[in-house]
């Protein structure tokens, strides 16, 4: 396989572990543990899992352990530093017992399911250390949530003598890995399972797990593209940069990439929701700057919109939520209309509230909204091409206004979406070394005879020497929700908090954003140079941590 002189250089990166994982480790064990709602419930559902204390690693001495062998399975999207968690995992089980073995599940959770693996000996693991991507097992989305799944699953883990499972993922993959370890513990089965917090997206974080991995690069890389196309943008003076970025739900993605690159405006979902803003609303409030910048001669800018945001238009959201319902019983009926009489259809079969919100819509948006839907029968809203869709509405929002003489401006607009370009960037030094001691810290876990847990890694904004490690039950992250019509126990997603210092930070700053040109541009990854360049954790760390 021919390599790029940096993959040659970054092999040779040895990540750096805090000073607890470094020799001999003595597991600490902190007071018992709550859910953080819904106490009576979960502990029901988890008896052998709830209520664990939090365990944290101090340095000790060096002991002997039986040996092991050991399962890991790559969850859902792709996040940079995926690598370094089985590489931390591998490193840290060989340390303990030489004759243990890591065998990988491939394509994510229905490895498990169907049997597919292979040993991830150390000249393969050697082949992926510090480099971005899934791909050394592959990922996939399959959900591990039934009891046949969790019995084929036993079936192969037992023929392997695999005593522990590493399950590298978000939210719901580690709801689900906790319910699996509640199966194999409450059936005796001696398999013990644990989490490891993944995501760029950053929405699973909570007190004990202060970021997921892969955060940190991805946004650093949509940063880099940003301050490019902002130094674009600057240098022709000619064209509004729309751009859309990845995070399905949450918008830290958006926040963190504006703390970096101060663009002219960035939208957050979050807060559209909780002020109710309408799709109109929006649209004004870009065009408002729009006008604003023309009027001091700048008839460019930059605006962040992320991904989940449709969803997030309290009018849209009904709009959607209606137009699932309807189509999931007149799918076959809608398809069998001409397509220049479907739009017509459509509204004459909505409510009047959602069929005056579709009606506004531009025609290519209203499109999406009844094609391309999910296994569960959702419109896939990362489809929607928002940036157009809010690019197209302000142009046409100014135009009227020329038409009246508030606005004499020039208005062009460019549209870019950033997501998967960031997924498996070769990640960065925090990440690589994050993930590292995640992956070390499942070992240790694992070799303690835990199950149920989460690896664990603060204090991530101290140098890596002074990080903590331990693990945190994942019941204590839990609590009831409704998913499809049923109320099922989950790890709480964290969306951005409005009162939180990363949004408090935005907000103070970005009305002198939008009127001067503030643009920051951060440039790419370093991975060798000086710590303050090299080793920088994010702007949302960073602000968390001040408080
Ligand atoms: P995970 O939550 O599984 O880490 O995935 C996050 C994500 O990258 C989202 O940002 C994005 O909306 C989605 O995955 C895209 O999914 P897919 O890879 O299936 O296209």
């Amino acid at each position: 396989m021919t390599k790029s002189a940096l993959q040659i250089a970054r092999a040779a990166y040895q990540p750096k572990l805090p000073k607890a994982l470094k020799g001999g480790v003595k597991v600490v064990e902190g007071e018992p543990t709550q859910s953080v709602a819904d106490q009576e419930e979960i502990k029901k559902l988890f008896p052998n899992t709830y209520g664990m204390p939090l365990l944290k690693f101090e340095p000790g001495e060096a002991k002997e352990y039986a040996p092991m062998n050991v399962g890991v399975i790559l969850s859902g999207g792709q996040a940079p530093g995926g690598h370094n968690v089985i590489s931390g995992l591998f490193d840290g089980i060989k340390k303990m017992n030489p004759a243990n073995k890591l065998y990988g599940f491939i394509l994510g959770p229905g490895g498990l399911v169907d049997h597919k693996y292979m040993e991830l000996t150390a000249d393969i693991i050697d082949e992926y250390r510090n480099t971005g991507g899934f791909d050394i097992i592959g990922s996939g989305r399959t959900k591990l949530e039934k009891e046949d799944q969790f019995e084929k699953g036993y079936e192969i883990l037992k023929e392997l003598g695999i005593k522990a499972l590493v399950i590298i993922g978000g939210d719901d993959s580690n709801t689900n890995a906790c319910v699996l370890a509640e199966y194999y513990a409450a059936k005796n089965y001696g398999i013990q399972v644990i989490g490891c917090p993944k995501t760029i997206d950053g929405d699973l974080k909570n007190e004990m797990i202060e970021t997921s991995f892969g955060f940190d690069t991805a946004c650093k890389t949509y940063s880099e593209m940003i301050g490019n196309i902002e130094r674009d943008c600057n240098s022709s003076r000619k064209y509004w940069h729309f751009i859309k970025l990845m995070g399905r739900s949450a918008s830290h993605i958006a926040l963190e990439c504006a703390l970096q690159t101060q663009p002219s405006i960035c939208l957050v979902s979050e807060e559209v929701e909780a002020k109710g803003m309408s799709l109109d609303d929006i649209v004004t409030y870009i065009a408002n700057a729009v006008v604003a910048r023309a009027a001091e001669g700048n008839n460019f800018g930059t605006v962040l919109i992320p991904e989940g945001l449709i969803e997030f238009i309290p009018a849209m959201k009904k709009l959607i939520a209606e137009l699932n319902d309807f189509l999931a019983i007149h799918s076959d009926e809608y398809a069998a209309i001409e397509p220049n009489k479907q739009r017509e259809y459509i509204i004459n079969n909505l409510s009047k509230e959602n069929a005056d919100v579709y009606a506004s819509l531009p025609e290519g948006v209203a499109r999406q909204l009844t094609l391309d839907r999910d296994p569960h029968g959702n419109v896939q809203v990362s489809l929607i091409e928002t940036e157009k869709l809010l690019s197209e509405m302000v142009g046409k929002k100014l135009a009227a206004w020329k038409a009246e003489g508030k606005y004499t401006g020039k208005f062009s607009a460019q549209h870019h979406f950033f997501g998967y370009e960031g997924r498996c960037a070769a990640p960065s030094n925090f990440d690589a070394d994050y993930c590292y001691s995640l992956g070390y810290t499942a070992a240790v876990l694992m070799a303690n005879g835990k199950t149920g847990y989460m690896s664990s890694v603060r204090n991530l904004t101290a140098p890596a020497e002074e990080w903590i490690a331990g693990g945190v039950p994942i019941t204590m992250m839990m609590n009831m929700e409704r998913r499809h019509g049923e109320m099922k126990p989950v790890i709480q997603k964290a969306l951005v908090k409005l009162d939180g210092a990363p949004f408090k930070a935005f907000a103070a700053a970005r009305e002198t954003w939008a009127k001067e040109t503030s643009f920051v541009y951060p440039g790419p990854i370093q991975y060798f140079g000086p710590t303050e360049v090299c080793d920088q954790t994010t702007k949302t760390l960073q602000l968390e941590h001040q408080k």
